[in-house]
C-alpha cells in the first residue's frame, strides 16, 4: 500500500537536511537514499557541529561520527573518523560492503580511502579555528568532566529556536539526525556529527551507536537523538523510544517517556544538560521531546515544504 512520505530532522538546521531528503522521497525514492542525502547536505555545510567545518576536539582535530540504518535492520557506522567529508556515506558503505557494523578511527579512514573517498586537508574552518583559539585561552589543557556543561547554557540568536550556547557564544550541540518513511512504507534513519566541541581525543558519543543515537525498526518506528551523548548511551535512548512506540505510544509520547528515563537516571545533573529525541512511526506520525527548552525539529510531509516545530520539554 502506498504511504505518504514524511521526513523529520533535528533542529532548525533540519531544513537543509529535509530539503535534500525530500528530493528523493517526492519521486518515490527509498528512505535510505533520502536520509543519506540529508546527511550529505548537512555535512557540506554543518557549521559548528557536523562535518569537517565543525568544532574540533581538545587537540584541535575534527573527528566525525555517523551511522545509518534501513528498514531491514541493516546498519553501518563510523566513528572517530578524520579528514573525510561524508561520514554518513562511509557508514552506508560499511553497511553494504562489509560484514561489520562499526569501523573507527584510522581503520574507518583507511576503508573510506579504499572506497574512493578523498583525504581532505587537516585544517579547521575559519570559524572553528577562531572558536578553538578562544577556548584554548580560557581552558587548561586537561580533560575536564562535562566542560560542555560547566557553565550555564544560554540561548543566543541562531534561528527561531536557538540550541544551547555557552556564555561566550560557542554552540554546544547541533547534531543532525534524520528519520524518514518512504512511499513504500520503508523506514530509515541517519545521524551525523562532530560530537561535543572540545571533547577528549578519541571520545565517541551516542551518535554512531545503533540503539543510542539512532534506531530503526520497520515494525514500530524510528528515532534519532541529539544532546549530551553520554546520557543518551546510558539509557540506549533511541532503542527505548522505538520500544515505546511498539507499545502503542505516539512518537511524541515515546520521546517524552525516554526523556523522563534520562532525567530519572540523574535528576540533579539533568538540569544542566540537553537531550532530545525525534521519532516517526509506521503511520508517518512524527514527534519530538527534549529535556531543556530551545530544541526544535523540522518536518516535511508535502510540497508545502519544511516546518520548524518547537519541541515540548521536561523543564519549562
Ligand atoms: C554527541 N549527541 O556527540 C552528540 C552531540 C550532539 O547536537 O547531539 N550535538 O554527544
Amino acid at each position: 500500500a502506498a504511504t505518504k512520505p514524511v521526513v523529520i530532522s533535528t533542529w532548525d538546521s533540519g531544513v537543509t537536511a529535509n530539503n535534500a531528503a525530500w528530493e528523493v522521497l517526492k519521486k518515490g525514492g527509498k528512505a535510505l537514499d533520502a536520509v543519506e542525502q540529508a546527511g550529505i547536505a548537512i555535512e557540506n555545510d554543518g557549521g559548528c557541529c557536523v562535518g569537517l567545518m565543525a568544532n574540533p576536539d581538545r587537540d584541535g582535530h575534527v573527528t566525525l561520527d555517523a551511522c545509518i540504518m534501513d528498514e531491514q535492520a541493516n546498519c553501518g557506522s563510523v566513528a572517530f573518523l578524520e579528514r573525510i567529508k561524508h561520514p554518513v556515506s562511509v557508514a552506508r558503505k560499511v553497511m553494504e560492503l562489509t560484514p561489520h557494523v562499526m569501523l573507527v578511527g584510522s581503520g574507518a579512514q583507511q576503508f573510506a580511502l579504499e572506497n574512493g573517498f578523498k583525504l581532505e586537508p587537516d585544517v579547521l574552518s575559519p570559524d572553528a579555528a577562531e572558536t578553538y583559539r578562544k577556548w584554548l585561552k580560557k581552558s587548561e589543557y586537561k580533560p575536564v568532566i562535562n566542560i560542555e556543561n560547566s557553565k550555564p547554557a544560554q540561548k543566543k540568536g541562531h534561528g527561531p529556536f536557538a540550541p544551547s550556547y555557552f556564555d561566550d557564544g560557542t554552540p554546544n550541540h547541533d547534531t543532525m539526525g534524520t528519520v524518514a518513511i518512504d512511499s513504500n512504507g520503508r523506514l530509515s534513519g541517519m545521524c551525523t556529527t562532530s560530537g561535543m566541541a572540545f571533547k577528549m581525543r578519541g571520545r565517541l558519543g551516542d551518535s554512531p551507536i545503533i540503539g543510542s543515537g539512532l534506531f530503526v525498526d520497520n515494525e514500530a518506528g524510528a528515532a534519532v537523538a541529539t544532546g549530551q551523548g553520554e546520557e543518551v548511551i546510558r539509557v540506549a535512548g533511541t532503542h527505548l523510544v522505538v520500544e515505546f512506540m511498539r507499545q502503542g505510544l505516539s512518537p511524541e509520547e515515546a520521546c517524552r517517556k525516554a526523556v523522563e528515563r534520562v532525567v530519572k537516571r540523574n535528576p540533579e545533573k539533568a538540569k544542566d544538560f540537553q537531550v532530545a529525541f525525534v521519532a516517526i512511526n509506521k503511520a508517518g506520525d512524527v514527534g519530538g521531546y527534549a529535556i531543556q527548552k530551545g530544541f526544535s525539529y523540522t518536518v516535511t510531509k508535502d510540497e508545502t515544504g519544511p516546518k520548524v516545530i518547537k519541541a515540548k520539554s521536561y523543564f519549562a
